[in-house]
């Protein structure tokens, strides 16, 4: 039998779970090293710890780790109901909220290692976080495919952490009750992108796709619905999705540096966000490179030791996809 103990969260309705004890052993090397270990040879608890009946399609997992970068306080690798995330924003807020929980940090300025870089967080309170996020840019603009059913889609390809493809011009209400229907277009949309050839840069798969629309009066800049890769939708507002807009905003020189943007999920939950011009140039970038900052608030919702008994049929999960 094994054991492997957890904490849960939710980041704007987003629900993070991160292994705190007994996660699978990947060495002391670089973060994208360890990811790839991961993959290769400890699949099997990624599964079991996500997918059901220990999980479900929409949680967003995190190993907490030693970081590789000595400056850093923690490392962690995310991953999901289909695989491997290079970064998560909304994933990284509840991350601090849990160490705060486990009282591990006191509020102030941590220093996270990941796969992409290494990312600076500040618990501002015990649920309040603000993320200095990975250098963020966009890649293309104005993107179009045909999309069957739906006719020519045309959206801009941004890096925030991920790879994105942002649409603002689609004619659909973003509404919670519409969200078979959003997903389904939005899966629509990622499948023509495949099928198209079209990729992020050096080939990087586009497995996010966002659809902004007016934000709720009063409340937000702007709303979006989030296609997250397993086919689930992000509660929260995304924080590398956020990235990669204000990148995209930045380049079209409608946001100015320094102002906040606020962004608003399909659930209501609204992360704020701004850009300040980054000193790296990016060669393939069609605008400025940006580093975002994304604040968020999260919540623990639980603690468990989750249990893998060998006579379990289902001891590494459901595996839908
Ligand atoms: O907040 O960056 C994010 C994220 C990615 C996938 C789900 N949430």
């Amino acid at each position: 039998m094994q054991t492997i103990s957890v904490v849960d969260s939710h980041t704007g309705g987003e629900p993070t779970r991160i292994i705190v004890a007994d996660g699978p052993p990947l060495g002391n090397g670089p973060l994208a090293e360890r990811l790839s270990h991961f993959r290769e040879h400890f699949d099997e608890i990624r599964a079991a710890v996500i997918n059901e009946p220990r999980g479900s399609d929409v949680l967003v997992g995190g190993l907490l780790c030693e970081p590789h970068d000595r400056s850093c306080h923690a490392g962690i690798l995310f991953f999901n109901n289909t695989g491997y995330l290079n970064m998560c924003g909304h994933g990284t807020i509840g991350l601090l909220v849990t160490l705060r929980w486990l009282q591990k940090i006191t509020p102030g300025v941590w220093r996270i290692d990941t796969p992409v870089g290494v990312v600076e967080a500040t618990l501002l309170d015990d649920h309040r976080v603000s993320l200095r996020n990975v250098p963020s840019w966009r890649y293309r603009k104005a993107v179009s495919v045909d999309v069957p059913g739906h006719g020519k889609v045309t959206g801009d390809i941004a890096w925030g952490g991920n790879w994105f493809y942002l649409v603002n011009d689609h004619g659909r209400d973003l509404r919670l009750s519409d969200w078979k229907g959003l997903t389904e277009f939005t899966l629509e949309i990622r499948a023509a992108l495949e099928r198209a050839g079209i990729t992020g840069a050096g080939g990087g798969e586009i497995d996010h796709i966002e659809l902004f629309g007016p934000g709720t009066a009063g409340h937000a800049d702007s709303r979006n619905f989030v296609l997250c890769p397993g086919g689930a939708y992000d509660r929260s507002p995304c924080g590398t999705g956020t990235s990669a807009k204000l990148a995209c905003l930045a380049a079209d020189g409608k946001f100015p540096a320094g102002s906040v943007w606020r962004q608003e999920s399909i659930v209501g939950s609204v992360f704020e966000g701004s850009w300040q011009p980054a000193s790296e140039t990016i060669p393939d970038a069609a605008g400025p490179v940006i580093i975002p900052t994304i604040t968020g608030t999260a919540w623990v919702t639980g603690e468990a030791r989750l249990i893998l008994q060998d006579s379990d049929p289902f001891r590494t999960g459901i595996r839908a996809i």
